[in-house]
């Protein structure tokens, strides 16, 4: 597997707008998208800092992914991203290593970015991305 960099942490938040303004009145960042990503249950904010992302994730929904994370855990990073080439290809050889995959093939995700996660039980507690642009 080929990682080139840390696409993005994902950090799971109870309110977007609020957190939104301490990263960008506090941290100095610029808020440069907002999406909703409605098969993940999850409101987006993105930021760029150098060539990583910190992306925000407020839930939509208490039954989704972050709305149980916030619910066990509490706010904090959620999970963390890396940019491969090939995501495909990555699952099949992190699968025949013995890794549990959460999505057996690639998907769409924020920011139409291919992605695929691997399961946290298998990667030392670390819920943990794929992902490349889609090659067009
Ligand atoms: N990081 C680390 N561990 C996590 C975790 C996370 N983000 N989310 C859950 N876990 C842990 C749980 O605490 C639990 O541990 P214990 O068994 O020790 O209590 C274990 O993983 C399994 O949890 P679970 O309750 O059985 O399973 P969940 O229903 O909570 O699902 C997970 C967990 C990771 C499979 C699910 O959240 C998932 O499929 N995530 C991938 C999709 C996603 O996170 N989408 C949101 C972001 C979308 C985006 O970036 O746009």
């Amino acid at each position: 597997m080929n990682i080139s960099h840390i696409e993005h942490i994902g950090i799971a938040v109870k309110n977007l707008d609020e957190t939104v303004k301490y990263y960008e009145n506090v941290l100095g960042l610029k808020c440069y998208a907002v999406e909703e990503v409605k098969d993940q249950k999850v409101k987006t904010a993105f930021f760029m800092v150098g060539q990583t992302k910190i992306e925000l994730l407020e839930s939509t929904d208490p039954e989704g992914p972050v709305g149980k994370f916030i619910e066990k855990k509490g706010e904090g990073v959620h999970h963390m991203a890396f940019a491969v080439d090939g995501v495909a290809s990555s699952l099949a050889e992190v699968e025949s290593k013995g890794v549990q995959l959460i999505d057996k093939a690639p998907r769409k995700g924020a920011e139409g970015l291919n992605i695929a996660f691997l399961h946290p039980k298998s990667t030392f507690g670390v819920l943990t991305e794929l992902c490349e642009k889609p090659k067009d």
